[in-house]
């Protein structure tokens, strides 16, 4: 249950962020510096419309002593993840452990073309280098290698988190994963907080217990830090990855293009492809032909132009 700590008796609307729902309620914290109990107005069910965590959304007093607000409105989003489900992220952690749950890489991949269409960034973080810190390096190379940002962490130590702490300020910033690879654990590491229920690994299963239930967003830095539930599956056709989005996500690919006979070459075969110049990790390109292929049984007339010609 959601207490209500609201002072504020004005009339009118006010602008607040969810922090987070319950059982239809949303705590929300408003530009004023106080949090709120609220219900969606009944329009939004008719509509379809959700509130989500991370959303922007005008308030007013809705009379009811017991739930004192009504959400009128919800402005315009960002970005809207369904998985977790999560509005106006700025910044997307991807975690992985590098062992114990093993590092489902295509997962991540899938994760990397989906903020990229976003327009969200990603930084990879692998946890629990401490378990295997070969492995550890070797992941971590083969994604900075492709430009992006990677962060190493051991048990109890924040590890390559203070080079990057300046990014994590005043943003919103959400974490994503299969369960127990420790999104609790530096959720409650980076914000000094003790706020997370972190999961026992069940020895037996070398699995993570599902803890984290919902997701919160936690005030840190002038931004949030958002815990969110592991998963473990993500199909690229569910959230609506088409066959010309999978190129987004790996910046490897992107000048060599230039020296492929088609502009708009996928480089999965095609006649003239430079793809062998290339400086990719071959199981990264493997996953991408793998993530074509599927999207492209789907829809048959997608991404062939460059063959057409
Ligand atoms: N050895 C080691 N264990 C870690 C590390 N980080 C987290 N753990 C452990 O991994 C287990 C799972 O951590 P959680 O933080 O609950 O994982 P989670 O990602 O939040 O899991 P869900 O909420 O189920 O999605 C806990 O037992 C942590 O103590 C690490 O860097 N090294
Ligand atoms: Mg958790
Ligand atoms: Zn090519």
């Amino acid at each position: 249950m959601i207490e209500s700590t609201t002072t504020f008796d004005r009339s009118g609307f006010e602008v607040g962020r969810i922090l987070k729902g319950v059982g239809g309620q949303y705590e929300i914290a408003t530009s004023a510096g106080a949090t709120v109990v609220a219900v969606p107005r009944g329009i939004f069910r008719k509509d379809g419309i959700r509130p989500t965590v991370g959303d922007k959304v005008r308030i007013e007093p809705s009379g009811d002593p017991d739930i004192p607000f009504v959400i009128a409105d919800i402005l315009e989003r960002k970005n809207l993840m369904i998985r977790p489900p999560v509005a106006n992220i700025d910044i997307l952690v991807l975690t992985f452990s590098v062992s114990d749950p093993k590092p489902d890489l295509a997962l991540l991949d899938k994760l990397l073309i989906l903020t990229a269409k976003q327009k969200i960034r990603p930084i990879i973080w692998l946890t629990k280098s401490d378990l295997d810190p070969g492995s550890a390096k070797r992941i971590g190379a083969i994604y900075s290698e492709a430009g992006y940002t990677v962060i190493l962490s051991g048990r109890d130590d924040a590890g390559d988190f203070e080079r990057e702490r300046e990014t994590f300020s005043g943003a919103v910033v959400g974490f994503a994963g299969q369960s127990g690879v420790g999104k609790s654990t530096l959720c409650n590491l980076i914000s000094g907080i003790e706020g997370m229920e972190v999961g026992m690994i069940s020895d037996r299963l070398k699995r993570g217990k599902h803890t984290t239930r919902h997701v919160e967003l936690v005030p840190f830095a002038g931004g949030y830090l958002i815990d969110t539930p592991g998963f473990s599956s993500l199909e690229l056709l569910d959230i609506g990855i088409t066959v010309e989005d999978v190129p987004l996500g790996y910046p490897e690919l992107a000048s060599v293009g230039e020296s492929c006979r088609f502009a708009d070459c996928l480089h999965t075969g095609e006649l003239g492809c430079a793809i062998a110049t290339c400086k990719i990790d071959p199981d990264r390109l493997s996953r991408y032909r793998e993530f074509i292929r599927t999207l492209q049984e789907h829809n048959p007339y997608s991404g062939k132009k460059g063959e057409r010609k």
